[in-house]
């Protein structure tokens, strides 16, 4: 069995506000997992993600700077983590066109965020968008990542990555053999989707069967990291909520998908679980659940929010810092697309 070095892969799409979702299910799984020495971590934006819906350019760059100042005011250290944006490094286009040529369109035909985001328009949708898992398994096997911290969301796009890897170390393993890479070329990575008692999927505020999402229309639905205290109080205070008073015991959420999202929210926040919220608040109405939840809200994201807000004037810095990441990225990833342009045949 090929040894692989652990190292860590995850990326944001600059497409729209960080919003809490965002930061439950994937930054703050970034940032415990970088203290782990026996990882290497490298944090993307995944820009070239973010034009298989149309994007306005300049909207773009000003995401692209909010997401990282995201990473940063969260805790991502460039020192200990490679930061960077996707297309500063070319190999990503590369093997995600190779990639393109290893998936097959059965498996595409069967991603449910596709479906999700097309709904009935998809011949109008771009060929990207529908590409879009293929460049994500290139993103993740460029660096033979081991292991992925994502939400579940993006549990299906993991197992399509594995596939790929699979049948690339099938399809080439003569050559694979022959050119000495051992028995394997690709690692199957592993997504980190439970971690602790961060909530798997953080739910819209306004409908609780819904994810927290950055293209939903209305802003009252999710929390953004940089919100202000008002906002963030306006945000909550309105949350839909149903007409009991929170359960005592976490099986009561059963079935009251508003009220599981709002305790879960607070037990990340806490660093505590659903039971020890339901202790502490079972019995009670939501209006003083909301109260308390409010001022953990503000004293957890408000810092960060306030930390992405003044990283956001130094446009210079996130740009070195991305500029940084991006030649730390390359080191890696070109030698490895070189070994798989050998692989497949191409001259070079
Ligand atoms: N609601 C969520 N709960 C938990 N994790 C979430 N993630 C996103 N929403 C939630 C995680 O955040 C990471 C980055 O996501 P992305 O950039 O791929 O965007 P997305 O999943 O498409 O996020 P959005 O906000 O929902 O965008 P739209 O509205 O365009 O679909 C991933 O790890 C994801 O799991």
């Amino acid at each position: 069995m090929t040894q692989f070095t652990k190292r860590v892969f995850s990326g944001i799409q600059p497409s729209g506000k960080i919003h809490l979702g965002n930061y439950l299910g994937a930054i703050q799984k970034f940032v415990l997992l970088q203290d782990d020495e026996s990882f290497e971590n490298i944090y993307c934006v995944v820009d070239m993600h973010a034009i298989t819906v149309a994007q306005e350019p300049k909207i773009l760059r000003e995401r692209t700077l909010e997401v990282t100042a995201a990473y940063l005011a969260a805790g991502v250290d460039p020192a200990k983590s490679i930061i960077f944006n996707q297309s500063r490094v070319a190999a990503h286009a590369e093997l995600g066109w190779i990639f393109n040529c290893v998936a097959r369109l059965g498996w595409l035909n069967r991603m449910t965020q596709f479906k999700d985001k097309a709904g009935k328009n998809s011949e109008r949708m771009s060929v990207g968008l529908y590409a879009y898992p293929n460049l994500m398994a290139a993103d993740i096997l460029l660096y033979n990542a081991t292991h992925v911290p994502v939400g579940d969301d993006q549990k299906q796009h993991l197992e399509l990555c594995r596939d790929i890897a699979q049948k690339f170390n099938n399809d080439y393993a003569d050559e694979i053999k022959e050119l000495g890479f051992g028995e394997q070329f690709f690692c199957l990575t592993e997504p980190l989707i439970d971690f602790g008692n961060k909530p798997v999927r953080v739910m819209n505020l306004r409908d609780g069967t819904k994810k927290m999402s950055s293209s939903a229309e209305s802003d009252m639905t999710r929390i953004n990291m940089n919100d202000d205290s008002d906002t963030l109080a306006k945000k909550l205070k309105k949350a839909k909520t149903d007409p009991d008073a929170l359960p005592s015991e976490v099986a009561g959420l059963e079935g009251r998908p508003e009220a599981r999202n709002l305790v879960s929210i607070f037990a990340a926040l806490d660093d505590s679980d659903n039971q020890t919220v339901l202790n502490q608040f079972g019995g009670q109405q939501f209006r003083e659940f909301k109260t308390a939840l409010i001022d953990l809200a503000v004293a957890k994201i408000g810092p960060i929010g306030d930390e992405m807000n003044r990283l956001m004037k130094d446009e210079a810095h996130i740009n070195q810092v991305l500029k940084d990441g991006a030649e730390r990225a390359r080191v890696l990833a070109e030698p490895l697309v070189q070994d798989v342009k050998k692989i497949v045949g191409f001259m070079v």
